[in-house]
């Protein structure tokens, strides 16, 4: 029968949250309905009802206490950009950078798909906050879901239970989110372990009336509603109408050896070590660098007229392979315990293993797959794309005031990609509009080994090409009028590059701890003390005396010398992409983005 209800009951006197519960369960018709407290207890039952079903299993409490780990169905791995969609009524409010359907059209699809879709399940009721408990910044939402993996992984990444709903109170504003693996159990049919819909996707958005639907998959950022669905593709439009910024950054705390302490933000395109940059253990004697967020920032002005940042997520779902003792010692730590794995390799003592997190790989294990794997293996042990889950208090780097609902203030924002040549390894910009300007002709490089793709950019501005619920041209003016707020103080823009080769393709910069020596820099141009030299593309810091510290850096002068280079016909080269990108806009892209970069031009002609 639709909508029994368990011992999990309601505790919410929101009439309309119940009515909403009462209307999904009456389409998605589940065997009964769960609403979710975030009690340990329940975490106990969600992680039972996982093995039974054989989605998880325990690792070894001695090498991975309190550890699962998961295997998804090979169809369902990753976030599915193709299957991803804005529904505003106008298509030209979605823009070129989103698919774009008629809302109407699309809730008869998704009605035909969720219609009896929960059948034989369990629907969890997922209240939860994006952000701190009660923050000005934070904002609550509600997902019901036919999937325990994504009740559980809910109540790692957001603060989730009945928190979340007594900061709702009986009449306070919820973006619903609605998802469902799409694989009901028709007549006692038998489960698989990773129930979804591999062929039938669909991460829909409504900008208009703030709702998701996510249908067909269990995986990621499909699936955990709160991420870039809510915090990203929904916020971003909240943002737009209410003078905010929801952004796809990082969020660092610096702490000089002299004690003072200043936030950056940062925006870089998925695989651009923003987890390990945002853990980041400095090589530099004396600076200390802390976590606020590795993924997401949501960014309000205080009353002092700067941007107060909160991190939305109480998690990490961060990328697994890569992840070892010199790319990232915090997070290593981090994952030793309370962790739930997805698609990684199991090792024959009950651990997890995955590529790059050792030197030496296991002698044999279990891949993703659940296939035999050695090291002979042709294809990795562990998915490229596997991702471990783990709540932020486990990370050792987290700053205190990680959680504070006043937020942090934002004194720069960094902006970067992965690009073998051209870009510098720091520059500065002008001003807001410059530093706007730059975000939006922010780019990664196609492989470099790639015949005749030398040169090709992928342009991903401020790294939001994916999670912005509107067009991009209107989300250029928004950047451009928020800064024209009275007594607005904007932070500072910085363009980041740790990603430049030499001709043999080795990389120039060592990266990692040593990208310190570039925080500090940052650092002490926030707080005025910093050098920096004037060029056509912006704000350099000087090779040598004043500029990057390099005491006990193994890079030679001449390799700063041309780290920190402006290439002058490298830009000129580029300035048609960077022109035909911008173009792709068209009326809504705010003229002030082509004067800057006909004025880049000209004082690059000019030398
Ligand atoms: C992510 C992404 O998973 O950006 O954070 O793809
Ligand atoms: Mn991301």
């Amino acid at each position: 029968m639709a909508n029994t209800v368990s011992q999990h009951q309601a505790r919410t006197a929101h009439p309309g949250l119940k009515a909403w519960v009462d209307e999904i369960a009456t389409l998605t018709q589940p065997d009964q309905v769960h609403w979710c407290d975030g009690s340990v207890e329940e975490q106990g039952l969600l992680v039972q009802t996982l093995i039974d079903a054989g989605t998880v299993e325990k690792l070894s409490e001695t090498r991975r206490p309190g550890s699962l780990l998961a295997r998804s169905d090979p169809a369902d791995v990753a976030r599915v950009e193709d299957r991803t969609f804005i529904c505003a009524q106008r298509e030209v409010d979605a823009g070129p950078n989103n698919h774009w359907r008629d809302p109407e059209e699309m809730r008869a699809t998704l009605h035909a798909l969720f219609e009896g879709s929960m059948r034989g399940r369990t629907m969890y009721v997922v209240p939860f906050s994006m952000g701190p408990l009660g923050s000005p910044i934070s904002y609550i939402g509600v997902q019901l879901t036919d999937s325990a993996y994504v009740a559980l992984s809910m109540r790692v990444m957001t603060r989730m239970g009945q928190p979340a709903l007594d900061v709702l109170g009986a009449d306070g504003d919820f973006v619903p989110c609605v998802h469902s693996v799409g694989a009901p159990l028709l007549d006692g049919a038998k489960d698989v372990p990773w129930p979804c819909n591999g062929e039938n996707k669909y991460i829909v958005h409504y900008p208009e009336t703030r709702e998701i639907w996510s249908f067909g998959s269990g995986y990621g950022g499909n699936a955990l509603l709160g991420k870039k669905c809510f915090a990203l593709r929904i916020a971003s439009v909240m943002a737009r109408d209410e003078g905010w910024l929801a952004e796809h950054m990082l969020i660092l705390k610096v702490t000089s050896p002299e004690g003072e302490a200043r936030y950056i933000a940062g925006a870089f395109p998925s695989a651009c070590g923003k987890t390990n940059l945002a853990m980041v253990v400095p090589t530099l004697p004396d600076w200390k660098v802390e976590t606020i967020g590795d993924d997401i920032a949501w960014m309000k002005f205080g009353e002092d007229g700067q941007l107060y940042a909160v991190n939305p997520e109480s998690g990490f779902f961060g990328v697994a392979p890569g992840t070892g003792a010199r790319t990232n010692p915090n997070a290593v730590d981090m994952v030793s315990r309370d962790t739930v794995f997805t698609n990684c390799a199991r090792t024959d003592d009950g651990d997890v293993w995955w590529e790059g997190m050792t030197g030496e790989p296991p002698a044999h294990a279990i891949d993703w797959r659940g296939q035999d794997w050695t090291p002979d293996s042709e294809s990795p042990a562990a998915h490229p794309n596997a991702r471990f889950t783990v709540q932020a208090a486990r990370c050792p780097s987290m700053a205190p005031e990680w959680e504070d609902p006043a937020g942090v203030p934002i004194s720069a924002i960094m902006l970067g990609g992965r690009r073998p040549n051209v870009i510098p390894l720091v520059h500065e910009a002008t001003d807001w509009e410059h530093g706007t300007f730059m975000g939006s002709i922010m780019s990664s490089e196609t492989t470099i080994a790639q015949a005749g793709e030398v040169g090709k950019l992928r342009f991903d501005p401020m790294a939001m090409l994916p999670f912005c619920g509107y067009h991009m041209g209107d989300y250029f003016a928004h950047w451009l009028t928020v800064a024209q707020r009275e007594g607005a103080r904007m932070p500072r823009i910085f363009y980041v590059n740790w990603f430049r080769r030499d001709d043999d393709g080795a990389f120039l910069w060592p990266g990692f701890g040593e990208n310190s020596r570039v925080l500090a820099w940052i650092f002490r141009r926030i707080t005025g003390e910093g050098e920096a030299v004037q060029t056509p593309i912006g704000l350099l810091p000087p090779v040598g005396e004043g500029g990057i510290e390099t005491d006990g850096l193994d890079v030679s002068p001449e390799t700063m010398a041309e780290l920190l280079a402006v290439d002058t016909e490298g830009w000129l080269a580029q300035l048609p992409q960077f022109r035909e990108h911008l173009e792709r806009f068209g009326d809504k892209l705010p003229p002030e983005l082509i004067a800057q970069l006909d004025a880049l031009e000209e004082r690059l002609r000019a030398g």
